[in-house]
């Protein structure tokens, strides 16, 4: 080997040897700046997992604390079904007691104090030949408007009307065709025509009785 071929031998292998080391500094660099990264990258990685959990929790329609823009706890929302009405109401039977009336009659109606009494009563009766026949209502004058206040039990009540009273009562009351009081007290039930002169007379009331 002259001295030409040993220097450029030399250069050669200082040439590698600059390039080895260029590589090995590259290398060592590169190694260094992950050891570095990666504490933050661990963060970050971090971070960003939790902003994805609180974003789902937050977005949860059935979180109940979810707050309001104010910053107010809104509450939990629930639906109550709407109660559907069905009750049917039916009316309570009243059982109708049924009598006939053409003079003073004491029934065997007992009634109770506070009781509801309701009577009707339909029918005619002859109460003379000169007024003719009459219902439940009676009559309050006769032929040419002639008064029958003298031809009566209670004079203020309409002729051959019917009158109705709890025993023991002082005043009877006029009962017509329809009647609703209440018992002042308990007894039993009596009613009457309004005619002093029931001798003449034929025909008869039929009259229901309803307690409630
Ligand atoms: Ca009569």
């Amino acid at each position: 080997m002259d001295d030409q071929e040993y220097e450029r031998s030399y250069v050669n292998k200082q040439s590698a040897d600059i390039s080895n080391s260029t590589v090995r500094d590259i290398h060592q660099t590169t190694n260094r700046s992950d050891n570095r990264l990666l504490p933050f990258v661990t963060i970050i990685a971090i971070v960003v997992i939790g902003l994805v959990v609180l974003a789902v929790v937050v977005a949860s329609p059935n979180n109940p604390s979810t707050p309001s823009s104010s910053g107010q706890v809104l509450p939990l929302q629930t639906t109550t079904p709407s109660p559907s009405l069905t009750a049917t109401i039916t009316p309570t039977s009243v059982p109708r007691i049924s009598l006939t009336v053409y003079r003073r009659t004491d029934s065997t109606i007992q009634v109770t104090t506070g009781d509801e009494i309701t009577i009707e009563a339909n029918g005619f009766i002859k109460v003379g030949d000169f007024v003719g026949s009459v219902d439940p209502n009676g009559r309050t004058a006769g032929m040419l408007g002639a008064s029958l206040e003298s031809y009566n039990l209670q004079p203020n009540f309409p002729h051959g009307g019917l009158m109705c009273k709890v025993k023991g009562e002082s005043q009877w009351r006029f009962c017509g065709t329809s009647l609703t009081f209440t018992a002042p007290f308990s007894g039993i039930l009596e009613f009457e025509v309004n005619d002093n002169d029931q001798a003449n007379n034929s025909g008869q009331y039929d009259v229901t009785v309803q307690i409630r």
